[in-house]
């Protein structure tokens, strides 16, 4: 379950101590990846991943979220952001 062990690494290394990433920290992650990002696009994307809608990611609606792939795709550029080497 390497794949598991790596979003849950990426998750709490961009997320700090905070039991729930917020959409601050959200939106940033998304727009390292894409500069172009509408803040429209990035409501849907925050909504997407914010399954019970409660305002916050909690882990688990981060990982199982199938819109992941897209994430996955980014994954080396996002570990070089949190200065991660894996
Ligand atoms: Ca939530």
């Amino acid at each position: 379950m390497r794949k598991s062990i790596s979003i849950q690494t990426l998750y709490h290394s961009v997320n700090g101590n905070a039991p729930e990433m917020d959409s601050k920290v959200f939106a940033k992650i998304i727009r390292y990846m894409d500069k172009e990002i509408t803040d429209h696009e990035l409501d849907f994307l925050f909504k997407a991943f914010d399954a019970d809608g409660s305002g916050q990611i909690s882990y688990p609606e981060f990982a199982k979220v199938e819109i992941f792939f897209l994430l996955n795709f980014f994954k080396r550029k996002l570990f070089n952001f949190i200065g991660f080497r894996g």
